[in-house]
């Protein structure tokens, strides 16, 4: 939204009335003639931007959806027990890292470029990992750095020394707790989240996952806890606090408000799949997994999707694991799966005993970025010729060349109505790539609902490929295709595209 206000104070209206002072202000000789028609000309053809259509995006969404690529850190008992949910019974005792280091992950990470970390400062088991002054059940009453330590502390600095932004997850779900299941449980999780959204700076994404009720510790009732997660949490009050103290923070759970989840946990969003979703009748814990993977179409509001998905089978670090770390060319696979279908990737990448990534997560994490990189480092794109047929106004603030200036706050947009818009890419000379990569301007709302790709083949357009929902980015991925000509045809929209970036790479 912000980037729409800007662009229409950057339209030509106001530089051709200061002209017009300019020419009044002297004897109109020719030159100032000639400034004055130029001047007029100019006005007649200043076009207006296209409409938004539909739900639109909040800035922090924008900010949040310009990642694309952000990291999980699970790491609590779990890492030293060896399980994947703790019971909530576990001794603070065994929370006790050998050589904790948070330069160590977050540099990992930074350099993997991933934008954001994710911290579970507290997972299913109760177990804080920073000294809460609600809960006894924390790093303060275990060995590691004398009860002195603050993990929430050391990786929130490290994102920043770093340039990450830093996020936190807070599980809902207690099996320690005492209270969880009534209503004080309330007030201590809230607490908490206070401690949280205060202490630790700037706050970019706050995670409230799904997983509820059941059995438990529960400060010593071992019981069987169910609640009713539709109305148990009361979440409205609880997002009105995190928007009180952290107005940025996008909020994810599988009913948004400003994130939602994908509906699976290996990291694959809808080969279609919308940014806008009715969220109507779900609630975290409570949503439909389908509809969460593609979302609705034209949907009530803007909820993009966040793909979590762990390097390893588990969420926690176990070493019996080691050998079964996803490579980078399923990594790879993932990303097309993720980013390049509109959504956010959330990787995983749990910290070992030591408090550190393991050497087997830290090569996959760098082959991975390597192979990115040789991928979308270089835009064959870049130099081409582009042609539309038609431009918003016949005005060059809309023009085709705007989808290949490498800049997303610039677009190509057709008059409202034009019939069969298109774009067509001159490249010079034949270009062999094999991933297409389309971007839609997200202030205006998610426009385009189908398009094909072709190629320029024997003195003909040959199609190579088709799809649905484009959004913040579509990566084609297909066969090799070399050519001197691609053409994208937008074959279904409601409304005029506003399309802000087409690139052409090559994945050898
Ligand atoms: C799930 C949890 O139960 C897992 O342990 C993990 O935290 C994952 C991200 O969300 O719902
Ligand atoms: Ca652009």
């Amino acid at each position: 939204m912000n980037s729409l206000n800007h662009f229409s104070k950057q339209s030509a209206a106001p530089f051709c009335s200061f002209e017009f002072r300019i020419c009044f202000g002297f004897r109109i000789s020719d030159f100032g003639f000639l400034a004055l028609l130029l001047c007029v000309l100019s006005r007649a053809s200043a076009a207006q931007p296209p409409a938004p259509y539909g739900p639109l995006p909040s800035s922090r969404q924008l900010d949040w959806q310009a990642m694309e690529y952000v990291g999980f850190l699970h790491f609590t008992v779990n890492t030293f027990t060896d399980r994947e949910w703790g019971e909530g019974d576990e001794e603070e005792k065994i929370f006790n890292p050998t050589a904790f280091d948070a330069e160590q992950i977050v540099r990992t990470a930074a350099d993997a470029g991933m934008k954001e970390l994710i911290l579970t400062a507290k997972h299913h088991d109760g177990f804080c990992l920073w000294p809460s002054k609600f809960a006894e059940h924390s790093v303060k009453n275990s060995p590691w750095k004398d009860g002195k330590g603050d993990v929430v502390k050391e990786i929130s600095e490290a994102c920043r020394r770093h340039g990450l932004k830093f996020g936190i997850y807070l599980s809902p779900w207690d099996r320690n707790h005492k209270d969880y299941g009534r209503s004080e449980y309330l007030t201590y999780y809230r607490n908490q989240l206070r401690e949280l959204l205060t202490q630790y700076g700037t706050i970019s994404e706050v995670w409230f996952d799904g997983a509820n009720g059941g059995t438990g510790y529960y400060g010593g009732a071992r019981e069987r806890r169910t609640i009713d997660n539709r109305t148990y949490y009361d979440w409205p009050t609880t997002w009105r606090l995190v928007r009180e103290l952290q107005p940025s923070a996008c909020m994810f759970s599988d009913a948004g408000p400003d994130i939602r989840w994908v509906g699976n946990e290996s990291g694959v969003a809808g080969e279609t799949c919308w940014a806008t979703m009715d969220p109507a009748g779900s609630s975290p814990g409570h949503a439909d997994p389908h509809r969460l993977n593609s979302g609705d179409r034209p949907g009530t509001q803007w909820i993009p999707p966040e793909c979590d998905v762990s390097i390893r089978p588990g969420w926690f670090y176990h070493a019996a694991e080691d050998a079964k770390v996803k490579s980078p060319q399923k990594l790879l696979d993932l990303y097309y799966k993720s980013v390049g279908r509109g959504a956010t990737l959330l990787l995983n990448i749990p910290p070992d005993r030591r408090g550190q990534l393991h050497s087997a997560d830290v090569q996959s994490l760098s082959e991975f970025a390597h192979l990115r990189d040789a991928i979308f480092s270089h835009d064959l794109a870049a130099g081409a010729k582009v042609s539309a047929s038609n431009t918003r106004g016949g005005d060059a603030q809309f023009g085709p060349a705007n989808v290949i200036d490498g800049n997303r706050q610039t677009y190509w947009a057709t008059d409202d109505h034009a019939s069969g818009p298109e774009l067509v890419l001159d490249l010079g000379k034949p270009v062999t790539f094999n991933v297409v990569r389309l971007r839609e301007y997200l202030p205006l709302g998610q426009r385009i609902e189908a398009f094909a790709l072709d190629e320029w083949k024997d003195g003909q357009w040959a199609e190579f490929a088709n799809g649905t929902s484009i959004g913040n980015c579509r990566l084609v991925h297909g066969q090799k295709i070399t050519t001197d000509k691609v053409r994208l045809r937008i074959t279904k929209s409601p409304v005029c595209p506003a399309l802000s970036e087409v690139g052409l790479f090559i994945e050898n």
